[in-house]
């Protein structure tokens, strides 16, 4: 059977810490899905030679390169997936897509909304994919069925919390997620970006908002927090802070939704669980519903182990890998795409706009797309 599927060369642009999620989800992809295709981890690109030699030896990468525009020009690439700091996916994403690459593209997409829609219609005839991997955690999955269904009936508060605290590390002040002209911005691309992807996935789009950001580091010149206020096209209100000064959290990405059915609560250290509290539960034994995701009936976990063994972080990028996989044998739609990416940036120029002019600002609708060169 495995030796009938189509092969699909991989070249991975970049090497870092999402170039290890990624490729590890290339490597697993076809052990935990039945994946239409077979996934070869052809070259490896970077601009260090002993670290690319120490990846490719580590994950089984065939080749490495430091050229990236001559990789996506390769006749024997197929797939070009991006994880370079932020500066550079505009320039991979749309040389890939000239060449007929299909692309997959960390987030945040691009360095800014126009920027983003630059990309978006340049990849319009090609298959897509943005890194939002939180998607794809079965216990966010589960939360997207329960709205779906109707189980939070009319949705009133979203909340949102996207809290790390490296901020202060005296060892990272020349990383590039803290140089403006390679990342673009702060913890509005780095985190906030996450919280909202889930947000307009979960809750619709937001219509508009008001917003305050701040930097604590001497000197930096990128945003170290964020906090926002949003009125959502349904009618709900939320609230969203992002920080890498949270002294004392992780990597806790967060969020809550308060219906007048019901209630979920998520956060992601500790991603096998999701809080649900059901308002037609009888009064007497009214509360949380603190549900182990891990089957039987929830998403994605028949894919993993038997129910009650968890998963972890690399999960939800080797699931999202997998749907794509399948839309793409299918020729089905999926999400998140490039177009999704915009869709995000479209709330982050809103937040730019709304801090600078200590105003609310509307955050520009799906109508008003750059126009397509
Ligand atoms: C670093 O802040 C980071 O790795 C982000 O870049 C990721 O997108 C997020 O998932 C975890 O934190």
């Amino acid at each position: 059977m495995r030796n009938q599927k189509k092969k699909l060369n991989v070249a991975m642009i970049g090497y870092g810490f999402m170039g290890r999620a990624h490729s590890n989800a290339f490597r697993q992809v076809g052990c935990f899905f039945d994946a239409p295709y077979e996934l070869r981890l052809k070259v490896v690109c970077g601009r260090n030679r002993s670290n690319l030699e120490a990846m490719a030896a580590q994950w089984g990468w065939e080749e490495i390169a430091n050229d990236w525009r001559s990789v996506v020009e390769q006749k024997d690439i197929d797939i070009v997936d991006i994880c370079t700091p932020n500066s550079v996916h505009a320039p991979i994403a749309i040389a890939a897509a000239q060449a007929g690459k299909i692309v997959l593209c960390e987030k945040p997409l691009a360095m800014n909304l126009e920027q983003s829609q630059q990309m978006a219609n340049s990849l319009r005839n090609v298959p897509n994919l943005v890194w939002f991997n939180y998607r794809r955690v079965p216990a966010v999955a589960l939360a997207k069925r329960l709205v779906d269904e109707g189980r939070l009936g009319q949705v009133y508060h979203y909340r949102a919390t996207y809290l790390q605290s490296w901020g202060p590390d005296p060892v990272r002040p020349g990383a590039w997620r803290f140089k403006p002209d390679e990342a673009g911005s702060g913890v509005m691309g780095d985190l906030l970006s996450h919280s909202v992807d889930l947000a307009l996935l979960l809750n619709g789009d937001i219509a508009e908002l008001s917003s305050l950001i701040q930097t604590f580091g001497p000197g930096r010149e990128v945003d170290d927090a964020v906090l926002l206020l949003t009125r959502f096209a349904n009618g709900s209100i939320g609230t969203f802070e992002a920080t890498r000064y949270a002294i004392g959290c992780r990597n806790r990405n967060y969020f809550e939704i308060h219906g007048s059915k019901g209630a979920i609560r998520f956060n992601l250290e500790d991603l096998n669980r999701l809080e649900f509290f059901d308002a037609n539960d009888s009064a007497q034994v009214q509360g949380s519903h603190n549900v182990l995701v891990t089957g039987p009936g929830h998403p994605y976990t028949d894919r993993f182990w038997p129910p009650g063994h968890i998963i972890g972080y690399e999960h939800t990028f080797i699931a999202t890998l997998a749907d794509f996989l399948q839309c793409l044998a299918g020729n089905h739609e999926f999400h998140a795409d490039f177009d999704d990416g915009v869709n995000v940036h479209r709330v982050l120029q809103a937040v730019e706009d709304s801090a600078r002019s200590r105003s609310w600002m509307r955050v520009p609708g799906k109508s008003d797309r750059a126009p397509a060169c």
